[in-house]
């Protein structure tokens, strides 16, 4: 990962490279603002991507859904910087936001999955993820790819600035190569997700609840739950839920945690207990070592120990896999969904 981030490694079709970042480094390093624009899955990557790059780099970061951006009248300056993420780099919106930014004078940035689609080819520069085809049209694998290109990207930047010190970007580099590894051992939990599912099939509404950078991580759980089993579910952020949510929760209703051990982990655990006293079903995705999560939850989701800017990369995972046996024990076509394309290009 360091090899990479430092532009070693070659720009061979398959590997992850920086160097298009790294061209443009010191334009976006002097950015007023970073406009991460993209849709569905994608949209939700650039959120965690919010998070890390304020964090990392300590640049002004605004997420916006391309299907809003591109039909109002948005500020945009010479030399922002706009991150266009999409997995099939052929989405209308995202495509038009990006071509109207570009003429007033904006940088574009791409992630995209797809080489050679139009959104790699409109882009100033950027860094595919290479995740490989998505058979399914729900987006996976490619929503995992864009989290890594997306820390790796937010890595190179905090080291361009010297705004993250040598320990820390050591460590960071060090957790992205164990994720393969954390990756299979999470891979191995199917069964029990399959019997997770199995008992939680019939419910009608789901709610996801998470906080920091496990909040898009809830929003993409309930996104991939709606898109394969067509079962309603909701993505919130845990410390939103009293503020309208919580009037949802009876014994009726499953409500999924992100709670891995992060800054945030206290306040979750104090959100399960409001959900416990109302009597919902909590499913809760730990951080393995944790003690005090079982004890109120009703069903474990074990994650290995990962720090907190990486744990959303493996989170995902066995929500990914609930929303596909969900799917399957109710007998649905889970690699093309009803009312779904695989790139919405209108
Ligand atoms: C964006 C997206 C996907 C979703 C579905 C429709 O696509 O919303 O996230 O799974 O396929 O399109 P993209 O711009 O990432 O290709």
């Amino acid at each position: 990962i360091h090899d990479c981030l430092r532009g070693r490694l070659d720009a061979d079709a398959g590997t992850i490279t920086m160097s298009g970042i790294e061209k443009h480094a010191a334009q976006i390093l002097a950015a007023q603002r970073i406009l991460i624009i993209a849709c569905g899955t994608s949209w939700h990557a650039g959120l965690v991507a919010e998070y890390i790059i304020e964090e990392l780099c300590r640049i002004p970061v605004e997420v916006e859904y391309a299907s809003e951006f591109r039909y109002r009248n948005p500020i945009i300056n010479k030399g922002d910087v706009i991150l266009a993420i999409s997995q099939s780099g052929e989405t209308a919106d995202t495509l038009v936001a990006i071509e109207t930014a570009k003429e007033k004078g904006a940088i574009i940035l791409g992630v995209v999955n797809v080489v050679g689609s139009s959104i790699a080819r409109i882009s100033d520069a950027g860094a595919y993820t290479h995740a490989g085809p998505e058979i399914g049209v729900a987006s996976t694998k490619a929503f995992t790819a864009q989290l890594v290109v997306l820390l790796m990207t937010a890595l190179k930047l905090a080291a361009e600035k010297g705004s993250i010190s040598r320990d820390r970007y050591l460590l960071l580099c060090k957790e992205l190569a164990a994720v393969p590894e954390k990756a299979e051992l999470l891979l191995k939990a199917d069964a029990q997700i399959k019997a997770l599912a199995e008992k939680y099939k019939d419910a009608r509404d789901f709610l996801y609840l998470g906080r920091g950078y496990n909040f898009p991580v809830a929003l993409e759980g309930a996104l991939k739950l709606k898109e394969i089993s067509y079962i309603h579910a909701e993505g919130y952020p845990a410390a939103e839920m009293k503020h309208g949510p919580i009037a949802l929760v009876d014994e009726e209703l499953p409500v999924v945690f992100v709670a891995t051990k992060d800054s945030y982990h206290e306040k979750v655990v104090s959100n399960i207990q409001e959900i416990k006293a109302r009597k919902g079903k909590v499913i809760a995705v730990i951080t393995e070592g944790d003690t005090i999560t079982p004890t109120l939850a009703d069903d474990i989701i074990v994650i290995p120990q990962a720090d907190e800017m990486i744990a959303p990369i493996l989170n995902v995972i066995p929500l990914q896999l609930l929303a596909y046996h969900i799917g399957v024990a109710k007998g649905l076509d889970v690699d093309k969904p009803r009312n779904l394309a695989k790139s919405v290009t209108v």
